[in-house]
């Protein structure tokens, strides 16, 4: 009987982003094996919720990520959301590589009790968001609202990729945030998985 002596590929990149205001370590993994590549979950941004909101990406993403964020949090938390969505924008685009062989287009939804949030991806290279979250509060934990669409974008704009993320409907902003990242995660598990072939998924022949 034939033996499986292939190696289990990986799609994967790290990325180092440090500058005045963050240092970042981002490794992120498109594929998660039982065996092979166990999915590895650790992500410590110096802010909790963020933490959560990226942790339920990764999982439901079937992906895994590590990420360290040393950041200004003494100033607020806006340097070390945009930048951690900015480094795991590039990790995504560079774990992809050339764009061949995937769906392309993925579309996610997610409930979390009365919340429901749709995601539909493009992988492009046509860096595009738009976020509509109608979030209420000022806060969730120590994550500003008005910084989660912007994470969103910023992981659009780095990823190269078209991005809608909706909240359709929810009172909960807790749950009306944790349901769009997890229709992202969603969205983004249909996109980037492969099709068997290994042809470039658009009319003009190149992405
Ligand atoms: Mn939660």
């Amino acid at each position: 009987m034939a033996t499986n002596t292939t190696a289990f590929a990986v799609r994967t990149a790290t990325i180092q982003r440090k500058t005045n205001e963050t240092n970042i370590t981002c490794t992120l993994a498109l594929d998660v094996h039982p065996t092979f590549a166990p999915q590895v979950i650790n992500v410590k941004t110096g802010i909790g919720f963020y933490d959560h909101m990226l942790h339920a990406l990764a999982k439901h993403g079937g992906m895994s990520l590590e990420m360290k964020c040393d950041g200004d949090l003494w100033i607020d938390d806006h340097h070390s959301a945009e930048d951690c969505a900015l480094a795991l924008g590039e990790a995504f685009k560079q774990a992809l590589g050339p764009v061949k062989g995937i769906k392309r287009y993925g579309t996610g939804h997610a409930p979390l009790d009365e919340a429901l949030s749709r995601a539909v991806i493009d992988i492009s290279s046509r860096p595009y968001c738009v976020a509509e979250l109608g979030l209420k509060r000022e806060k969730i934990g120590d994550l500003s609202c008005e910084m989660i669409p912007h994470i969103f974008h910023s992981f659009a704009m780095a990823a190269g990729v078209t991005l809608h993320v909706d909240c359709l409907r929810g009172d909960n902003d807790h749950h009306r945030s944790e349901s769009a990242f997890k229709a992202l995660a969603l969205a983004i598990k249909e996109a980037v998985s492969k099709t068997g072939l290994d042809d470039v998924p658009s009319t003009k022949g190149v992405l």
